[in-house]
């Protein structure tokens, strides 16, 4: 089964969004195998978004990701990476549509709420950035055969 990485960024948290966003991602059939409240360091931060190191946002990107709690989780399911993406919306909540986390609780691109991975790639590296082999867990839910044919 896919697995993807999500981070309900120091806004999310700071908002009172924490429920809310881990009940969309219920609601649709996701299974959380990993989950934990952290403050990021600057060297993890750096290492997660080594990708946009050097852009005129890095810095401040980095301020904002190591300014306060995140939520870290691993969400497991049928093409999750593509689906949490879109669950997400636009990077720039501008664009995001009504509906997407980023369409319904955010304004500023630098204030966007939420992450997920881009690829099953990306995901597997943030995995391994966030999480220990042992903190994911393998189990199933009775739900499970009511959600998948
Ligand atoms: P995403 O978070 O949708 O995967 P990304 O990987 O391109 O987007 O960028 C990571 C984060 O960096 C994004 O959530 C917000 C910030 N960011 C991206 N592009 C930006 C820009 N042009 N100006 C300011 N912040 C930006
Ligand atoms: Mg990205």
């Amino acid at each position: 089964m896919e697995r993807t990485f999500v981070m309900i960024k120091p806004d999310g948290v700071q908002r009172n969004l924490i429920g809310k966003i881990i009940s969309r991602f219920e609601d649709k059939g996701y299974r959380i195998v990993a989950m934990k409240l952290m403050q990021v360091t600057r060297d993890l931060a750096e290492r997660h978004y080594e990708e946009h190191r050097g852009k005129p946002f890095f810095e401040s990107l980095i301020d904002y990701i190591t300014s306060g709690p995140v939520v870290v989780m691993v969400l497991e399911g049928k093409d999750v990476v593509a689906g949490v993406r879109k669950m997400n919306g636009a990077t720039n909540p501008a664009e995001a549509a009504p509906g997407t986390i980023r369409g319904d609780y955010a304004l500023d691109i630098g204030r966007n709420v939420i992450h997920g991975a881009d690829s099953v790639e990306s995901a597997q590296r943030e995995i391994s950035i966030y999480f220990k082999e042992e903190e994911l867990l393998n189990y199933e839910k009775v739900t499970e055969k009511w959600i998948y044919e």
